[in-house]
């Protein structure tokens, strides 16, 4: 602002002394040169340092560690020491975990998800904590998640520089957290290894890929939609994107609600596949009509964790309506009555109940899915 008034002031001095013709080419010199150092250093104030100036984003966004036998440490960026008495090692894959909305790092799911990793490899699991401003009016939380991000990319590439690979990173978000985990890949200098969005929330996502989560951002981005259309997003922003029961917008065993059991069965579902990672078979189709209908590819792939990084485009499948949620392969089976295909891999360990009174393709196309859960023995 300044320096325009400046500027504007120069201007008048060099049109009442105008006549003077030196002065004229002296004092446009000089106004080049104002307007070069305001053009060097205006981008240094720009809105993302002034918010980050003005809500401290760059002290308010926390990173703990957990390992296996070894006590939680908080890592803070640029902090060597705090870095080299931890138990973080390069030898091991590393999962970063961001909360959504109204959320903290140790919130319920997230709780479980660490837990659950843990129990089953010997991983680096990080929380990032952003409730500082995810406990707020949703477009507050929605807007800081912009500021937030870069934060988190500066983590990702502390971590890098101290030895973890960028392929041995996977870094997954919830809700508002996934478009946080997108916007963090988009800015950080190194290309992860993958990117889960668990139900990436839909209001007041708006823009082209810079302002949330799309395939561009890690290597491989992968999205679990539950709530689509009221919560989540419908579209298909990642390299495979699954939809649980269609995405929703209600997911069986969810009742009519305003969303909240739907938007975390994302959650629910990952943490179950990291104890099955095969629990989740899903069909490569157009739509969940097709899917419903029969009429899909046969190529196949699996929800969460066991999912292959070459997988590619939409997938379907069904689920139980309550824990465990994975169906294995049942409905895999019905899908090929006619053509009596056997299925194209070993069967996971959860077998169909053959005395059930439906028939496989009555059970396939059965609205409900409450008889599933029937049929895990
Ligand atoms: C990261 O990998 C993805 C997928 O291969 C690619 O689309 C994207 O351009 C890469 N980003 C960078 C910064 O290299
Ligand atoms: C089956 O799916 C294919 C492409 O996925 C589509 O072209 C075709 O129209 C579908 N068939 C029916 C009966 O909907
Ligand atoms: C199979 O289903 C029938 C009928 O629903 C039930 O009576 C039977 O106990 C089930 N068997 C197993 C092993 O779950
Ligand atoms: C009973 C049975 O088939 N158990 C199998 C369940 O799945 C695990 C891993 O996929 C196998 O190791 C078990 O043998």
């Amino acid at each position: 602002m300044t320096t325009w008034v400046l500027l504007l002031l120069v201007l008048l001095a060099c049109s009442v002394t105008g006549t003077q013709a030196g002065l004229v080419e002296k004092g446009r010199d000089l106004v080049v040169s104002w307007f070069n150092q305001a053009l060097n250093v205006l981008p240094k104030f720009n809105a993302r340092s002034l918010m980050t100036w003005f809500f401290h984003f760059n002290d308010n966004v926390f990173f703990t560690l957990y390992r296996r036998n070894c006590e939680p440490k908080r890592i803070v960026v640029g902090n060597i020491e705090s870095l080299a008495d931890s138990c973080l090692s390069s030898e091991v894959k590393t999962k970063i975990i961001i909360h959504g909305w109204l959320s903290a790092e140790d919130n319920y799911y997230s709780d479980l998800m660490k837990k659950a990793f843990l129990e089953a490899h010997d991983y680096n699991v990080i929380t990032a904590d952003w409730s500082w401003y995810s406990y707020n009016f949703y477009t507050f939380a929605r807007f800081s998640i912009d500021y937030v991000a870069p934060e988190i990319a500066k983590f990702v590439e502390f971590i890098v520089d101290a030895g973890i690979h960028p392929d041995d990173v996977h870094i997954l978000g919830h809700s508002l957290g996934a478009h946080i985990a997108g916007l963090a890949g988009f800015e950080m200098k190194v290309n992860v290894s993958r990117i889960t969005g668990m139900d990436p929330a839909m209001p007041l996502i708006f823009g082209d890929e810079s302002h949330r989560l799309d395939a561009t951002d890690a290597q491989f981005v992968d999205i679990i939609h539950t709530s689509r259309y009221t919560l989540g997003v419908n579209e298909a922003y990642g390299h495979a994107d699954f939809y649980p029961n269609g995405g929703g917008p209600l997911q069986p065993g969810c009742g009519l609600e305003l969303g909240v059991c739907t938007h975390s069965r994302s959650y629910r579902y990952y943490i179950e596949s990291i104890h099955n990672e095969k629990g989740f078979m899903a069909l490569k189709c157009d739509g969940w009509w097709h899917f419903t209908h029969q009429n899909c590819s046969s190529t196949y792939d699996y929800m969460g964790e066991g999912v292959s990084h070459s997988a590619r485009g939409k997938f379907y499948l069904r689920t139980a309506t309550k824990p465990p949620y994975a169906l294995g392969d049942i409905w895999w089976r019905s899908t090929n009555i006619e053509g009596n295909k056997d299925p194209p891999l070993p069967l996971s360990n959860i077998t169909r109940n053959k005395s059930s009174a439906l028939t496989q393709k009555e059970r396939f196309l059965s609205p409900t899915i409450e008889d599933y859960p029937t049929l895990l023995n």
